[in-house]
């Protein structure tokens, strides 16, 4: 390759440098001590472009998929980093350049680049014997979950007619069923959407397709015992614009966040909408449940558009300090006649990236393990501007007692997006580790890190020193031994 990628903030610097290198390390060091409990594996992806953009310019979500596995094993760690080898992929790898345009706009490709544009780069999560590598905009790449070789489309034996499968599927703790949906679910700008419940052996028990009032990204959803909830970002979709070589999505400030509540074994005439408040950002599920014949979901919210790279109509774009994201909590009362609902907050802090207890998911809960901004907090200005996503803390929140307690790691240091495992497999709620990826952007290192969830402002436990840097990434899964 003789391009050099582009000097842009999406293509430089410790954090968002391409990596590109596929690896096997065998028994990382580990500084500290590693509870020889946690067994399993740590999964991440990261979007990691293979070659310079085609363009000239592209956005951090456009990157090929590589994929991460932390094999936890008596009290060692081994790294394995492969690219997903989608079709997208191995055509670039074939011409010897990138033949992607924009972001989810094919119209803008390349003649030369493979009908599936997907990049399976938002998130990984073992399913059923195997690791699903997914982004929003296709059916996932399943990968073998030891070796990390690609194995192809899953479409889940033909079952999943979708065109599209989220990159937020959930495993209810009491049955193993993945619980999964899909929009734009009849192709680029149709307002489709579809819920799928398919069981830990892979067949599909229920399925409900219904439409949205105009498509839209629902990145995330939500899911209680008895209820799916869909949240409609005020991200909107125009195939027309895409034909003129335009943004996949617009911001509209003035739709409200929108939200359809949904009966899990229900049917499409049983959907409900509700309204929340217009120009706000409803950001990851941390959690969601059902208590007293309410449904209460909580989820960082953004005061606004936090995605610069999908502006409005006339182009603007929040500057970033005009912009803040709490945890919230919005209740849903079906018994009520309105169709409104106000967010509620739940903490101070700017935070995303949140994780629960899986073996709490859709139940009621007490902890949340996020990332947060605390601007108290130094930083070194030599590092130059606060890059996007910079997370400085990470935090444990009690959704109940609204008390959070974190371990700031430096002023140079940013983590990305925590896991928690369980100290054993019937320990209480949120009692074991929290593993997250810690960047240190001064010296362009990458540390896995270890905390006690009982002890997080001491830090960690243990810091797995990894002989290469991570770029920035996106989510992952924690997969206990078999
Ligand atoms: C997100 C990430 C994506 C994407 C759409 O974090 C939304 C949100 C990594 O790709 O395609
Ligand atoms: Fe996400």
């Amino acid at each position: 390759m003789t391009r050099p990628f582009p000097q842009l903030p999406e293509f430089a610097g410790s954090l968002y440098s391409p990596s590109r290198v596929e690896a096997d390390v065998f028994d990382l060091v580990v500084e500290g001590t590693l509870p020889a409990a946690i067994s399993g594996a740590f999964y991440q992806v990261s979007p990691d472009p293979q070659y310079p953009p085609m363009l000239g310019h592209d956005i951090f979500f456009n990157g090929d998929g590589m994929v991460s596995a932390f094999f936890f094993e008596n009290g060692t760690v081994s790294l394995r980093r492969r690219y997903v080898k989608t079709a997208r992929l191995m055509a670039q790898r074939r011409e010897g350049r990138s033949l992607n345009g924009l972001y989810r706009n094919v119209h803008t490709n390349d003649p030369k680049a493979a009908a599936n544009n997907t990049t399976a780069n938002t998130t990984v999560l073992k399913h059923n014997g195997v690791l699903l590598a997914m982004k929003e905009d296709a059916l996932p790449y399943a990968l073998h979950p030891q070796t990390l070789e690609t194995l192809g489309v899953h479409d889940f034996d033909g079952q999943i007619k979708s065109h599209t499968f989220t990159a937020h599927p959930k495993i209810d703790p009491a049955t193993g069923n993945l619980l999964a949906f899909s929009y734009e679910a009849k192709g680029d700008g149709t307002p489709d959407l579809a819920y799928f419940e398919i069981s830990a052996t892979g067949q599909l028990l229920h399925e409900i397709w219904f439409q949205a009032p105009y498509a839209a990204m629902v990145h995330d959803f939500a899911v209680t015992e008895h209820h799916v909830i869909f949240p409609l970002i005020p991200l909107t979709v125009d195939v027309e614009r895409m034909k003129r070589a335009g943004p996949h999505f617009e911001w509209q400030p003035d739709l409200p966040q929108l939200f359809a509540v949904v009966p899990r074994r229900g049917a499409s005439d049983e959907v409900r909408w509700f309204k929340g408040p217009a120009n706000g950002f409803q950001g990851h599920t941390l959690n969601a449940f059902e208590a007293h014949g309410l449904i209460h979901v909580d989820m960082p919210v953004t005061c606004g558009n936090i995605f610069y790279f999908f502006p409005q109509a006339d182009g603007f774009v929040p500057s970033p300090e005009t912009l803040s994201s709490q945890m919230m909590r919005w209740t849903f009362d079906l018994s009520a006649a309105s169709n409104t609902v106000e967010p509620c907050a739940l903490s101070e802090w700017p935070c995303e990236f949140p994780r629960c207890d899986d073996r709490y998911i859709g139940r009621p809960y007490e902890h949340g393990f996020v990332i947060a901004f605390d601007p108290q907090r130094p930083y070194n200005p030599a590092n130059g501007p606060m890059p996007f996503q910079f997370f400085n803390v990470l935090a444990r929140l009690n959704v109940r007692t609204g008390h959070s307690e974190g371990w700031f790691a430096g002023d140079s240091e940013c983590f990305q997006e925590p896991i928690f495992v369980p100290r054993c497999a019937d320990a209480p709620e949120g009692d074991g580790y929290v593993i997250a990826l810690l960047n240190h952007i001064g010296d362009c290192t990458t540390e896995l890190v270890v905390l006690d969830s009982q002890h997080m402002p001491d830090g960690p436990v243990a810091r797995i020193k990894l002989p290469l840097r991570i770029r920035m990434s996106l989510h992952g899964c924690w997969a206990p031994a078999d």
